[in-house]
């Protein structure tokens, strides 16, 4: 849990509780002890405490943060700065949350180059709860403290030195001789808390009323600006007592439960049911994709930027010039944006190569397919590629909703083929569906799943079936969305409960966004709903300034009175009659449906947990991170309330729908959906 090392007149305290040395109560402990003999021994001159492994400390546990059990880290902290002897952090790894606060309450601060330091736990929706809010603002100012603080992104050690967080940087193989040289060096006891720290109530305001937008609805990052406030007007004990209220006030709320049940769900979804850690996984050192189109480019962009060499197969010159130009124009943006530096431009380039030699496949581990969603197109595509790619090599399809089965039995080596379904804009949305069939190999779902985490995505296995998980949720939702429509609601009304729920977007923002054409058969004269009747008026969504809204030159979506007549007129020829139809019928036949197709996913395997459903829709779809995810959402308001509205709405579903048997169930008996 923690290893002393004396260095004759210095002790070096080394925290060691893997994977991230959180700050369990064992560990904070261990620590008060360690410390407490450290000190106590009058030959020691100082103290340095460090992380063993790639942590310096990954904060609090976040299991225990409803718990107060001793040593309490706030007073543990202020023990380290009362100490009369120097107590330096050697911050040799990322140091985090309560990790951070904890080297801010020692004397003097040395990081390594590549440690990162941040408070994050705005992200679980509570705000540093160990001195963090009253320390920060001292050591690095108002403007800082508030941007690490109340957005809870780590920054570089650099930066921090530039900062004043951090003394010195120095090199892996130096920072503890250093800290020890530091600590014997005689420079006096610096205390953060006697830091002098002023600012504005006015500097407060500005900040939030700056960020309105962004702070809306959410009760975390409002209170974070609160405490480092209360740094300004009070004293450092009466700074540390507002931010410990505050804490209080957000860690038991629906917001922080929620985001914390997303941190381990996200973890959770990596694992695979029946494999065990150890299984062997292949190594991907050359990456081929098929299919130099948006999705192609973007999947590629992920490779290409983590240093990972990659081959594009387009059709002809035109084709890869068309996937060149698109790769190179989406870097430029990350450079103009300062996303990206042009050396890691000119590097992540120099990775590519784009040809119409199907050939150039042979040496990539993984090939990725991503042409036209069409089965026949895709089964030649594989025909081709089980005859040109290694025989280690992975076969993904990019499809996002075709039978993987019916893909892979056209190989000779289906254990290698499986479906990873990114995400439009690719490059950018993290959700990776990993899709195993029935004959995938374990090895190479675990390689496909440690891969995508490699490029920095969030990877969760679904099983076969048409949408897989995201999409297959959406299909109930866009049909009600769609009947409503025609039944009396408006595009702006049903987007509107979407958008006030927390959703990025409605329904038919999203449809207009997508393209309306998507898997439209393309005869105007064939009109079997309403989509196929705005489609067939050539308004395809944001890309023909028409679809379910009309679109100026800013893309802003308006309601159109053209679209109001063709719903008029589709639903007369229908016969439906026009009625009013009640926010709640929306958030029923919308939400509560979805639950509901969770539900069966769940039942038939395709999901193998609520939770990976849960991470597919906030990480594919924009579902607001502090509500946790649908079927999280679901089991706060109660299953049984979800049961009673769908019944309650049943002759509205249509008479395809069916109430899920494990929902009933499990509502019935008051239990949750998780396998527990
Ligand atoms: N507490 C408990 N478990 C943790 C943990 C933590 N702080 N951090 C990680 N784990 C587990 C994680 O669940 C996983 O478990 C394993 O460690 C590896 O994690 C008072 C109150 C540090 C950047 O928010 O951001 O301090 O799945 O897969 O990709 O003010 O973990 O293997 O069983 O994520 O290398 C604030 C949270 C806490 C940081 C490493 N700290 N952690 O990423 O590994 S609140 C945070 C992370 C606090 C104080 C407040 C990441 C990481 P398993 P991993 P990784």
């Amino acid at each position: 849990m923690l290893g002393v090392v004396h260095h004759d007149d210095v002790v070096e305290i080394v925290l060691a509780n893997p994977p991230v040395n959180a700050l369990s109560v064992q560990l904070r402990s261990a620590l008060a002890k360690a410390l407490s003999d450290a000190l106590s021994f009058p030959h020691v001159r100082g103290v340095v405490i460090r992380g063993q492994g790639s942590f310096f400390c990954g904060g609090a546990d976040i299991n225990e943060l409803e718990q107060h059990n001793d040593p309490w880290l706030p007073d543990l902290i202020d023990r380290i700065e009362a100490a009369g002897k120097p107590v330096i952090a050697a911050i040799q790894g990322d140091a985090l949350g309560g990790g951070l606060e904890l080297a801010m309450g020692c004397h003097y601060r040395l990081a390594t180059p590549s440690a990162k330091l941040g408070l994050p736990e705005v992200k679980l929706g509570i705000l540093p709860g160990a001195g963090g809010t009253q320390r920060l603002p001292r050591l690095a100012g108002a403007e800082t403290a508030l941007d690490m603080i109340v957005w809870g992104e780590p920054i570089s050690a650099l930066r921090a030195l530039e900062r004043g967080i951090v003394d010195r940087i120095v090199d892996q193989d130096r920072i503890v001789a250093e800290a020890v040289a530091y600590a014997r060096s005689g420079q006096g006891i610096r205390r953060t808390r006697e830091l002098p720290f002023v600012a504005s109530d006015e500097a407060f305001d500005l900040f939030k009323s700056k960020n309105t937008r962004r702070l809306r609805g959410l009760h975390a990052p409002a209170a974070c600006v609160e405490a480092v406030r209360a740094a300004a007007q009070l004293s450092f004990d009466e700074g540390l007592r507002r931010e410990h209220e505050l804490f209080i006030g957000l860690v038991k709320g629906e917001q922080s439960l929620a985001l914390r049940h997303l941190f381990f769900a996200e973890r959770s979804a990596r694992k695979i049911e029946g494999l065990g850690k150890d299984i062997a996984r292949r190594t991907i050192r050359k990456v081929g994709v098929i299919g130099g189109g948006t999705m192609g480019t973007g999947i590629s962009i992920n490779f290409l930027s983590r240093g990972i060499p990659l081959t594009i197969i387009e059709m002809d010159p035109d084709g890869v010039a068309r996937a060149r130009n698109f790769i190179t124009a989406s870097y430029n943006t990350a450079i103009a944006k300062g996303n990206l530096s042009e050396d890691q431009v000119e590097k992540a380039l120099s990775l590519l190569e784009v040809t119409h030699d199907f050939s150039a496949l042979s040496g990539c581990d993984l090939v990725i397919e991503a042409v036209y969603e069409d089965i026949e197109l895709k089964k030649d595509v594989f025909r081709r590629l089980d005859r040109i790619a290694d025989s280690s090599a992975i076969l993904a399809t990019n499809t996002s909703f075709l039978d993987v089965n019916k893909i892979a039995a056209v190989t000779s080596r289906p254990n290698d083929v499986l479906g990873l379904h990114f995400f439009s804009p690719a490059n950018i949305m993290k959700l990776v569906e990993v899709v195993r069939g029935t004959e995938t190999g374990p090895d190479v779902l675990a390689t496909a799943i440690e891969v995508s985490r490699k490029i920095g995505k969030v990877p969760v296995v679904a099983g076969v079936c048409d949408g897989f998980i995201g999409n297959r949720m959406l299909t109930p939702r866009q049909a009600n969305a769609e009947a409503m429509l025609v039944e009396g609601a408006t595009p702006e009304q049903i987007d509107r409960v979407h958008i006030d729920f927390g959703m990025p977007m409605g329904p038919f923002q999203m449809l207009d966004l997508a393209g309306l054409d998507v898997g439209w058969h393309r005869n105007p004269a064939r009109i079997d709903n309403i989509k196929d009747a705005i489609c067939s008026r050539g308004r395809l969504g944001q890309k023909t300034k028409a679809g379910f809204y009309d679109y100026g030159d800013d893309r802003k979506p308006r309601p159109s009175e053209v679209v109001e007549q063709i719903v008029g007129e589709f639903r007369e020829r229908a016969g439906i009659p026009l009625r009013r139809i009640a926010d709640e019928e929306i958030v029923v036949r919308t939400l509560y449906t979805m639950v509901n197709e969770g539900a069966k996913i769940l039942e038939e395997g395709i999901a193998q947990r609520a939770s990976d459903i849960n991470v597919v829709w906030v990480y594919g779809y924009g579902w607001p991170r502090h509500k946790g995810g649908p079927m999280y959402w679901a089991e706060r308001i109660g299953l049984q309330t979800i049961v009673d509205g769908l019944t309650r709405y049943r002759d509205r579903l249509g008479s395809t729908f069916t109430l899920s048997p494990l929902l009933k169930k499990r509502a019935a008996e008051g239990r949750s959906l998780n396998n527990e």
